[in-house]
Formats: structure tokens, C-alpha cells, sequence
């Protein structure tokens, strides 16, 4: 154990180093701050440090814990409290000038076992409710902006789910559950929240009926969360109008979930349409003036719900596994302002890249080989040709997803139409059979488009 942990801690060094490769990466936090939103991603307690901490510190002005402040978290046993993960969020918040949205407080979902396979009279389960309430948000109180205190009432059809709150109490737990929480902390901004409300649609119409019955209660309610797990290609066109509508109800609006999936494997095409559509997410917010921020749900691909559930898909968040940068990253910048410059003022996009070659097998007079072409600039790259000499006599025979042809000791590929386009960030890969006498040493330099390539050799 202790070798593979030694190993996990030098692995985890390694991607430390290699992530201030983005020097000249906007800062969302700083463009949404001057849009006058948020944006926020949802953390896993026990993975703020190292450059997942930083990138959550450096980039983000909210965050939510995807688990830690959930009833069947801090209430695992009746009586018996378990805060830390929750207190840790809070605590690395503040000490990174950051908002927090608490989630969540009643839900049908990861409630204790005593509580969900409990049997309680009426009046008792409401008293269990609103004490769970007034504890949780009497222990933040002052510490937390929006908390969501309903999350997912609904049915498809914009009914009211039977969870166990409302078989037993009615409707009426939703308007207690917020008389609760805003008498244990006045300040917090109180939120519903819901997922497959993001369009209009029978079950955005049953959130808007509900809140307009809270809101003529006097029911104390702030704001309406819309969860935004989206599917790549299924953005509502409705969103914008769909958060305005709210607005006009007189209460915030918010997306509270962003995530985009996708069929895997991710492809440079599906990552371009992620950005736009990641931007046209931002643009619907920032078109709205009650929007009052963005929070994706995990802002790496190595801490997403969503291939636990979905298999086969994923890829859904603004970074990659390792922590760079996605198209879907600069499609939020871009929505927030940027232009491309990290701020500085000149608007050129950079150009670069980066060519990872790899000899996959060699015999007595062939090989085969894998090239991966990365654009490392800001601006996309549509069609390329990719050069390069080789050191020792080379030449290739054959060629797939790209076409190579040579001239003397000088290669030429050039993209097939499936992957001419290159977002940034993005990579097109293709491969080739070759033959080869007296040596075969791999090609030092290669040129983009006529501009020449970091190397590297694998
Ligand atoms: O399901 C996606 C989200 C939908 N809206 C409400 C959110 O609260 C919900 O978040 C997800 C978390 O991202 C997951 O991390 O809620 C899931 C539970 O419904 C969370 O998954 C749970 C796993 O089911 C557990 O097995 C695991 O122990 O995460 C737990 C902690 O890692």
C-alpha cells in the first residue's frame, strides 16, 4: 500500500507541474465578476488541493458541494452529525473569496436510511424537516449565498413527485422548508431547483405554476435553480425565454448543474459543438438580468457523475481528465468577453502546436504509426497540412485519416474532411504504415500550416 500510495503522490506532482502551461488562460471567475454574474462549479470535498484546489481557486467565484451538505451526509445516523466535508468546502471558500451555494436540503434522493425507511406520523415528519433545516442553515448562517432548500419536486409531466415529504404532507412542506430556512439565516438568497426544466416544456410549466402558488403565499422564496444536464445537440433553443419568464415571476434565476454530455469517444467535432454550445448556456444567462450565475457541475471530466451513470457518455465538463483546458473553456470565456487576448488588450488569437509521434510496431522492413496533432493556440484551426523530413530514408505506403503523400525525403499530410476542423485545444490523429531500411529514427520537426510544432516522441 504504502508504494502505491508513494506512486498516486508522485502521479499527482506531475500534473501539479504541468498545469501553469496555460499562463495566458482567462480567469472566469474575473470575466463573469465584470459581466456581473457568477460562475461556479460544483467540488468533491476531499480533492480541493493540489491543482484541482487551485484550478477551483483560481478560476471560480462560487462552488457547490456535489455531496457533502446533503441530508444523508450530515445526518447519517438520527442525532448524529458529520459536517466535515461540508465545513471543508465552506472554509476553502472563504479563503478563496468565493461564494457558496448549499445543496441540498430536502430531496427525495440520498436521505439517510433512517429517515427514508422510517416510519413517522404527519406532524412528526414535518418537525424531523424543519429541525433538519434550521440545523443545517443555522450552522452556516452568514457563510452561504443561496441554498437550495427544494431540490427536484417534479415529475416529467410538471406534477408534484410523490417523495416521501410530499406523500405524507402535501405541498405544504415545500412552503415550510423555506419559512424554516429563512428564519434560520435571513440572508441566504432560498432557491428551488430542478433538472429537465431548462426549456419550456409540461414540466418547466409545473415549476412556474408551483412558484406562482409560493409567491402568492408569501411564501419566502428567492430564486428558481435550473439544473442545465444537457445533452450535446439538445441545448434548448427555449432556455433564454424559459429563464426570462421566471424572472418576470419576480424571482433569480440561476444555473445551478451545467454539464454537456456526450457519446464517447469525444471527437474534435463533438468538443467544437460543446463550446458553442457551453457559450450559448452563458449567453442565455448573461441575457437574462435576474440570471445571477453559471455553475457547472464538476469542471473536470475526472470528477463527473456522468459516466457513473450513463455509460458510454461523457466528457461533459469544461476540462479534461488531466485538467486542461476544453474548447467548452473557451466557449464560456468567449461568452464572458474575452476575446482571445487573456485580457492584455490585443485581440490576435494565438496560433501553436504540438505533434505527439509514435511508432505503434516495426518488422524487418515496415512500421506503423500513430501522429497526433494538437492545437495549443486559441484560435481553431479548419484544414491542415502537416510536414515533415525524414531523418533516414523513410516513406509511407499507406494512410488513414489523413492523406499523406511524399516527395523525396519530405511528407505531406493533409486532413481527411471528418477532422479538418481543430477546435483549440482540441487534436486530430491519424496514422500510417511505412517502410523503412537501415534505420528508422522518428522525424524531429513537423509544421502546421507552414508554422513548426512542439515535438513529442512516445
Ligand atoms: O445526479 C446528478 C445531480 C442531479 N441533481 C442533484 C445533484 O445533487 C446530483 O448530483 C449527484 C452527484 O454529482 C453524485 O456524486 O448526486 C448523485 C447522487 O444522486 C451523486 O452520486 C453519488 C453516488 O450515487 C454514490 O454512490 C456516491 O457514494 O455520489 C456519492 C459520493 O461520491
Amino acid at each position: 500500500m504504502a508504494a502505491v500510495s508513494a506512486l498516486t503522490a508522485a502521479t499527482v506532482a506531475l500534473v501539479g507541474l504541468a498545469a501553469p502551461a496555460h499562463a495566458a488562460d482567462p480567469v472566469l471567475r474575473d470575466l463573469a465578476a465584470a459581466k456581473g454574474i457568477y460562475y461556479g462549479t460544483a467540488v468533491t470535498s476531499s480533492k480541493l488541493s493540489g491543482t484541482y484546489g487551485a484550478v477551483t481557486g483560481a478560476q471560480f467565484d462560487s462552488i457547490t458541494p456535489a455531496n457533502e451538505m446533503k441530508w444523508g451526509t450530515v445526518e447519517p445516523n438520527r442525532g448524529s452529525f458529520n459536517w466535515a466535508g461540508a465545513d471543508r468546502v465552506v472554509d476553502f471558500a472563504e479563503a478563496n473569496g468565493q461564494q457558496v451555494r448549499g445543496h441540498t436540503l430536502v430531496w427525495h434522493s440520498q436521505m439517510p436510511n433512517w429517515l427514508a425507511n422510517g416510519s413517522f406520523s404527519n406532524t412528526e415528519l414535518r418537525t424531523i424537516m424543519t429541525d433538519h433545516v434550521t440545523t443545517e442553515v443555522t450552522r452556516y448562517k452568514g457563510r452561504i449565498d443561496h441554498w437550495d432548500v427544494v431540490n427536484e419536486p417534479l415529475n416529467e409531466d410538471g406534477t408534484m413527485r410523490g417523495s416521501k415529504f410530499y406523500n405524507q404532507l402535501g405541498e405544504s412542506y415545500i412552503a415550510d422548508a423555506f419559512r424554516a430556512a429563512r428564519a434560520a439565516d435571513p440572508a441566504a438568497k432560498l432557491y428551488i431547483n430542478d433538472y429537465n426544466t431548462d426549456g419550456t416544456g409540461p414540466k418547466s410549466n409545473g415549476m412556474y405554476s408551483l412558484v406562482q402558488r409560493l409567491k402568492a403565499q408569501g411564501v419566502p422564496i428567492d430564486g428558481v435553480g435550473f439544473q442545465g444536464h444537457l445533452i450535446l445537440g439538445q441545448v434548448p433553443a427555449t432556455l433564454q425565454a424559459n429563464l426570462q419568464r421566471f424572472a418576470d415571476l419576480g424571482v433569480e434565476v440561476a444555473i445551478t448543474e451545467l454539464d454537456i454530455r456526450m457519446t464517447l469517444p469525444a471527437t474534435d467535432a463533438k468538443l467544437a459543438q460543446q463550446k458553442t454550445e457551453f457559450k450559448a448556456v452563458t449567453n442565455a444567462c448573461l441575457a437574462v438580468a435576474r440570471c445571477e450565475g453559471v455553475t457547472v457541475w464538476g469542471f473536470t471530466d475526472s470528477d463527473s457523475w456522468i459516466p457513473d451513470v450513463f455509460p458510454g457518455e461523457g466528457a461533459a465538463t469544461p476540462y479534461d481528465a488531466g485538467f486542461q483546458p476544453k474548447p467548452a473553456y473557451y466557449g464560456i470565456a468567449e461568452a464572458l468577453g474575452w476575446t482571445g487576448d487573456g485580457g492584455g488588450g490585443d485581440p490576435t488569437p494565438t496560433t501553436g502546436c504540438a505533434v505527439t509521434y509514435a511508432v505503434q510496431s516495426q518488422w524487418n522492413t515496415g512500421f506503423t504509426a500513430n501522429v497526433t496533432v494538437r492545437n495549443t493556440g486559441t484560435s481553431p484551426v479548419n484544414g491542415w497540412t502537416l510536414r515533415w523530413t525524414w531523418p533516414s530514408g523513410q516513406s509511407v505506403t499507406q494512410a488513414w485519416n489523413a492523406t499523406v503523400t511524399q516527395s523525396g525525403a519530405q511528407a505531406t499530410a493533409v486532413n481527411a474532411a471528418h477532422n479538418a476542423a481543430i477546435a483549440p485545444g482540441g487534436s486530430a490523429t491519424f496514422g500510417f504504415n511505412g517502410a523503412w531500411s537501415g534505420g528508422n529514427t522518428a522525424p524531429g520537426a513537423f509544421t502546421l500550416n507552414g508554422a513548426a510544432c512542439a515535438v513529442a516522441l512516445s
